[in-house]
């Protein structure tokens, strides 16, 4: 084995990748639950979609299930999205499954790869690139290392023709955009309004409504929609974060 024909191998591998991925239909941040559900089914429809990750591992709050215990609970609605990915789970009391959360990250990764997704991780989204009226067009992208090690360092910027706010519980892109451009998201105020207080059922059916274009070119999706529009959160239920991103990829395709 020549150890530079290994260098060369990873960093041409990647740097094709990463070039090839400037410019795309749909710009994801964050790869949590929501935005890999997000990004399978719009690489389903051979729509090209790339999410940026700031961590080094994907799945965001789902491995750490309930309180470290690695099991998360399903509806009767989520289980039917669990099915469609072979996830297995078995039936806790009527109405409530429970799903094992390494292998529901893992295989929601591993599909949305496989449908042709990109998953980059280790970069975080630092802004948004915007058009002169305003609308978003793409991310602002910088490493992670960069930002962590607070140096000061430029970052690029990809193109896309949606951008989807998977970034949880923090909103980080709809933040971006109220201190950057104002309180101009299409919620009562105009900010973001911040989560409420932990409700599991009405967390989760708000959540469906509250996956939606927020402001011209920026959709919201998972825990960063109800934070954006105050619902509740709803603990380690995830069966609204996968129709979450289900509902995102039918918005964002619907956008394009
Ligand atoms: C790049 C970023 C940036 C950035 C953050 O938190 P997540 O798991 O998000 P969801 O919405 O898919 O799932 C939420 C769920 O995990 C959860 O927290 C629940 C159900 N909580 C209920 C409760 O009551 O607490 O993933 C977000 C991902 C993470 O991997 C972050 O590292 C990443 O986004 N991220 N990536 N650039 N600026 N900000």
């Amino acid at each position: 084995m020549d150890d530079i024909k290994i260098s060369r191998a990873i960093a041409d591998s990647f740097m094709k990748d990463f070039l090839d991925s400037m410019e795309m239909d749909v710009a994801i941040a964050g790869a949590g639950p929501s935005g890999m559900v997000a990004a399978y089914y719009l690489a389903k429809k051979g729509i090209k979609t790339v999410i940026f990750e700031r961590g080094l591992r994907v799945g965001g709050g789902m491995p750490g299930g309930g309180m470290m215990f690695n099991r998360i609970v399903f509806q009767e609605e989520g289980k039917t999205i669990l099915n469609e990915f072979g996830i297995r789970s078995s039936e806790y009391e009527p109405g409530y499954h429970i799903a094992d959360s390494i292998e529901t990250v893992s295989t929601i990764c591993s599909k949305a790869i496989q449908a042709g997704a990109k998953i980059f991780n280790l970069i975080s989204v630092e802004d948004v690139l915007i058009r002169k009226d305003e609308r978003i067009i793409g991310l602002v992208l910088n490493w992670s290392a960069v930002t962590m090690a607070n140096l000061h360092v430029d970052p690029l910027s990809v193109r896309a023709n949606a951008v989807i706010d998977a970034t949880g519980h923090a909103a980080e892109i709809c933040r971006v955009v109220t201190r950057k451009l104002g309180p101009k998201l299409n919620t009562a105020t105009g900010e973001v309004i911040g989560e409420k207080s932990m409700l599991a059922e009405v967390g989760e059916k708000d959540l469906i409504d509250n996956t939606r274009e927020v402001y011209p070119g920026l959709l919201v999706t998972g825990m960063a929609a109800n934070a954006v529009y105050g619902s509740p959160r709803m603990g380690a239920i995830f069966g609204g974060m996968l129709l979450s991103g289900k509902k995102a990829a039918e918005v964002a395709a619907g956008s394009l």
